[in-house]
């Protein structure tokens, strides 16, 4: 699926779809000033920090147009009020629209025969690189780490007490329901993102590292019957196993697109992200993940040798959070190392 010489068309993508400080400030109109600031620096300190070094060094080439914020332009268009909610979901046509933007140079890259990198800014962005690379590539799998299923639908108003709605309305929990097309998403339904395909069919989906899924989700997964290793799964099996029975449930043969939420980590190991909940992967088991998704080969480079992972989202990195000296270091170095073990960094 990747074309030689081997190349990772990186994006950096410095965009939140939460407003900052929205409770804090209180009304309508300063949240209005506050898309301005929907902004998460993630991609900039992964980049600085030395990512596209790390990743020429495996003997990739590196496709890099800047981490420059291109939801700036659109932040602004949007800054005077004029993204009001939709039911409940906050910032609809920013995040839409950036969204649009980035679909567009995800296909870009994956259209090319690159490995497309997308470095977050939060998970709402996977509604950009999903529909990127399942757009050049329509048989792929999506393996999809995280502490949360990222599957709240999006119903309208009326439907604000039943549980199928998002309890947020922030757009980070919704993007696979926009992905699979389930109701409350569709073109009629809220014609805001119209754009979004619904490219993903529930068997070619799976999860690694549930652990706070919310009531509608449950019902969710199990109607559709979704493939899900939650931490229960992770202790049970060991991360090996796991893995292993991940990539079985998809299919041996199908290029695979890697969305790894760092707040699947558990928080000791990446502490600078939005919605961290203990109990998560280790480190290695994080990187063990990377590693595993490509079948390998002894003493091969095994992502030369398969060219399975067509896609990596490294996503929810936020250096604004930060408890302790040093959280944010650690969680970019996090971030780092996933990618380098995902692009085929070895141990021995
Ligand atoms: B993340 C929650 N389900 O919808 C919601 O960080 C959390 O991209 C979503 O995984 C977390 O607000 C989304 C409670
Ligand atoms: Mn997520
Ligand atoms: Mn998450
Ligand atoms: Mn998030």
């Amino acid at each position: 699926y990747l074309k030689k010489p081997l190349t990772a068309g990186v994006i950096g993508c410095p965009f939140s779809c939460r407003r900052k400080s929205l409770k804090a400030e209180g009304t309508g109109r300063e949240a209005a000033t506050h898309a301005l600031n929907a902004e998460q620096t993630g991609p900039l300190e992964l980049i600085e920090a030395g990512l596209l070094g790390d990743i020429e060094a495996l003997g990739w080439k590196v496709d890099f147009a800047g981490a420059d914020n291109l939801s700036k332009s659109i932040t602004a268009e949007h800054a005077n009020g004029s993204d009001p909610d939709i039911g409940k979901l906050k910032q609809p046509r920013l995040v839409s629209q950036v969204n649009k933007e980035v679909a567009e140079r995800v296909y870009a890259h994956s259209s090319k025969g690159e490995l497309t990198v997308t470095l977050g800014g939060d998970h709402s962005l996977a509604m950009a690189t999903v529909s990127g690379t399942f757009k050049a590539h329509p048989d792929a799998a999506l393996i999809w780490v995280d502490a949360h299923a990222c599957l709240t639908t999006t119903l309208p108003e009326q439907d604000i007490n039943t549980p199928l709605t998002t309890p947020s309305g922030n757009l980070h929990g919704c993007p696979v329901s926009f992905l699979m097309g389930l109701p409350g998403t569709s073109k009629e339904e809220i014609p805001e993102f119209g754009w979004i395909e619904p490219v993903l069919k529930a068997e070619r989906l799976v999860y690694i590292g549930l652990r706070d899924i919310d009531e509608g989700e449950r019902k969710i997964l199990k109607d559709n019957k979704i493939k899900c290793f939650t931490m229960h799964h992770v202790d049970k099996y060991g991360i090996g196993k796991v893995v292993e029975m991940a990539l079985e449930h998809v299919g041996q043969d199908r290029p695979i697109h890697l969305s790894f939420d760092v707040d699947a980590l558990d928080p000791t190991v990446a502490p600078s992200t939005g919605t961290a909940v203990r109990g998560g992967l280790s480190f290695r088991e994080g990187h063990y993940i990377c590693e595993g998704t490509i079948r390998r080969f002894e003493g091969q480079v095994a992502v030369a040798e398969t060219g399975r992972l067509v896609s990596l989202d490294i996503m929810e990195i936020n250096p604004s959070i930060a408890a302790m000296e040093g959280d944010v270091q650690q969680t970019v170095d996090v971030g780092r190392s996933l990618v380098r073990c995902a692009l085929g960094e070895t141990l021995l």
